[in-house]
């Protein structure tokens, strides 16, 4: 009896202290509820922080000493930070300064209280973009919110994923208190071929992924330094360009052409989007010449840029800041240029090999109104959230991606020996069938209307189209001659290029997509191998919805019960795009196994421990990437003989379709 008295005591003073992941998943949630009205008297708690926590008072609670709590109260008391109802880009050298002096105070809190204390009270002081961006990177990296889930974007800032005209509908609904379900299509029309690919551009489950893979990875990131992020930034974007193509493909269009800075932007781009405050996105017209934009930078500036990347690249080496050199001809040459790309803030030599990527998505992004004479707010492009919409992203970052294939097809193709595995031979791989389809997606707006305590809350909800695949595994039939662990990648490669010509496998190589690369412990003789396309590592299943996320958890909290959301990273190509679309006489590709040594994997326990299943491309947050081999092994690397590869017994290739069934 006495044990039971002491438990419900520890457990009534937990609760109180706020630390279990429920009472830390309510109050993000809260927090992020509604972000554009003051926060509802019915949270209590963050009501009163709001109003009454002076954040310099619990400076003592801050790792820093409370610097970055006492500058940006400085800032704001001195009126200089950014006004609310106003846009927000990261891009906006100045916004993002405003943006990360939240993401300082709050990772620097030392236990949880203090963290939700600053937190409330910076949501009613700072501009509403900043504060969302803050409060999901600092969710993302804090060790205090390890297991908060954060809500999906599209459902706390719906304008940055929702069309316009819905957008109108869901005002109309709020107005006349009228619940209301509005179906959104893709932008354009069928008269713009590139429309046939705008589900994917406009797929708000990748535009997500692509949102919160710059979150796990910011290029501002001044923390612990993180394993191959340049490379990273690299493989994911080389990832996404080699998935567009293969959309295009399915839909009998060309690979997406690069970008050329001294060419027409060929296409333009109509968002019907706008922001929440500050109008609509700019539209640009078809064959926009480029123009400087004032304030930021010149397109010679940018061809200066390019043309130190591509000296470093045909050097074989970079420039340190210091005026020595550093080797690039080598597997770690990827992740120097990453860096200096994109540029990060790992990057050899920031003020001599610029910031190439980031700048162009601003140059970009203002072309609409290069020298700032219509006060345009900025463009699709200056957004993570919405820059996969216009179909200059792709052109841009295939722009970049030839960049990269020239560092890499400076190295040495890969021996026989480099790829061999003697212990395993794939005898034969069956895949089920692969097949596609469109189905109806459904999320909540109410986040992006206006409301106050008084006004009644309506229900407002999109449906969109998205594309989605039959479940689907495959059989891999293998002898070992021993037991042991082995590493296996497993990718999907488009066959005939645009005009059904068979591609050699020198240039199909470069369009590989990723499947899946994971980690198993075979036993010597025949053996099958199952694996189904669910559990692959570079794709997550959907987000649990902002709606069913506040039901659990005020659940949990109310029965005062453990929380188990099983959610984990929002980083993570979508499973149901894990599959190009394909099309209604199959898309040819090669489905390939290719199978090499346990001893690729950095981590011991990666048979039984997926790191929560999204590797492939967002790498395992706080620890090394798992596979030692360069991101997309073997294939990043030239091969001038292709018999080389076909001859391997660990590596099988066959052809598989991919079929699209109109519902
Ligand atoms: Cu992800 Cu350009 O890097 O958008």
């Amino acid at each position: 009896m006495k044990w039971a008295v002491v438990a419900a005591v520890l457990l009534v003073a937990a609760v109180a202290e706020g630390a279990d992941l429920a009472h830390r998943q309510q109050a993000v949630n809260r927090l992020l509820y509604k972000i554009y009205s003051p926060i509802p008297s019915a949270f209590a708690k963050l009501k009163e922080h709001a109003t009454t926590f002076n954040p310099r008072d619990h400076i003592s609670h801050c790792n820093d000493g409370g610097n970055s709590v006492n500058h940006l109260m400085d800032e704001i008391e001195a009126n200089r930070v950014l006004e609310q109802k106003h846009w927000f880009s990261l891009f906006n050298e100045r916004q993002r300064e405003e943006a990360l002096m939240m993401v300082d105070v709050l990772l620097n809190c030392m236990d949880f209280e203090t963290f939700q204390g600053n937190a409330a009270y910076f949501r009613e002081h700072m501009n509403e973009g900043e504060f969302v961006y803050a409060i999901y990177v600092a969710v993302t990296h804090s060790e205090l919110m390890q297991g908060v889930v954060l809500p999906p974007m599209y459902e706390v800032t719906p304008h940055m994923f929702t069309n316009s005209e819905v957008i109108d509908k869901a005002y109309t609904a709020k107005m006349t208190q009228t619940a209301g379900e509005f179906y959104m299509s893709f932008t354009g029309s069928k008269k713009n071929p590139e429309q046939r690919v705008a589900y994917f551009g406009e797929d708000i489950g990748m535009n997500s992924h692509h949102v919160h893979w710059h979150m796990d990875y910011p290029f501002w990131w001044h923390g612990q330094e993180i394993d191959r992020k340049g490379e990273l930034f690299f493989w994911a974007h080389h990832q996404l360009t080699a998935r567009f193509d293969a959309e295009r493909l399915s839909n009998h269009l060309s690979p997406v052409d690069e970008l050329y800075w001294d060419r027409p932007i060929k296409e333009g781009f109509a968002p019907h989007t706008s922001y929440k405050y500050g109008g609509e996105f700019p539209t640009r017209p078809d064959n926009k010449n480029f123009e400087d934009v004032n304030g930021v930078a010149r397109i010679r500036d940018m061809k200066i840029m390019e043309s130190r990347i591509r000296d470093a690249i045909a050097h074989g080496y970079a420039d340190n800041t210091d005026g020595t050199h550093l080797d690039i001809n080598n597997d770690e040459g990827i992740n120097v240029l990453g860096a200096a790309i994109e540029s990060s803030t790992s990057s050899i030599h920031p003020s001599y090999y610029g910031a190439l990527h980031n700048q162009a998505h601003r140059v970009l992004g203002q072309q609409a109104d290069p020298h700032g004479k219509f006060n345009m707010p900025p463009g699709v492009m200056e957004h993570f959230e919405t820059a996969t919409r216009d179909p200059s992203f792709f052109r841009l970052h295939k722009y970049m991606d030839n960049i990269f294939k020239e560092q890499k097809d400076k190295l040495p193709p890969y021996t026989t020996d480099d790829l061999k595995y003697d212990n395993v031979e794939i005898k034969s791989v069956d895949v089920d069938e692969l097949s596609t389809f469109f189905e109806d997606f459904k999320f909540d707006l109410r986040n992006a209307l206006d409301t106050s305590d008084g006004v009644g809350d309506v229900t407002v909800y999109a449906h969109v189209p998205r594309l989605n695949h039959k479940p689907f595994g495959y059989n891999i039939n293998y002898h070992a001659k021993s037991a042991e662990r082995v590493t296996v990648r497993v990718y999907l490669t488009p066959k005939y290029d645009e005009n059904g010509v068979q591609r050699e496998m020198e240039v199909g190589r470069w369009h590989a997509i990723l499947l899946d690369t994971f980690w198993v412990d075979v036993e010597a003789g025949d053996h099958v191998y199952h694996r189904d396309a669910s559990q692959s590592n570079v794709a997550i299943p959907d987000r649990i919805s902002f709606e069913e996320l506040i039901k659990e958890t005020d659940e949990a909290v109310a029965n005062n019960e453990e929380l188990s959301l099983n959610s984990g990273r929002s980083c993570g190509h979508p499973q149901r795009l894990l599959l190009p679309k394909g099309n209604e006489e199959g898309l040819a590709c090669w489905f390939t196994v290719y199978v090499t040594s346990g001893g690729d994997g950095v981590h011991d326990d990666l048979q039984t421990n997926d790191y929560g299943s999204n590797h492939g491309y967002c790498g395992i947050q706080g620890a090394k990437y798992p596979d030692k081999r360069p991101m997309g092994f073997p294939y990043e690397r030239r091969i001038p003989n292709k018999f080389l590869v076909l001859g391997l017994p660990n590596h099988h290739s066959q052809e598989v379709n991919v079929y699209h069934k109109e519902e």
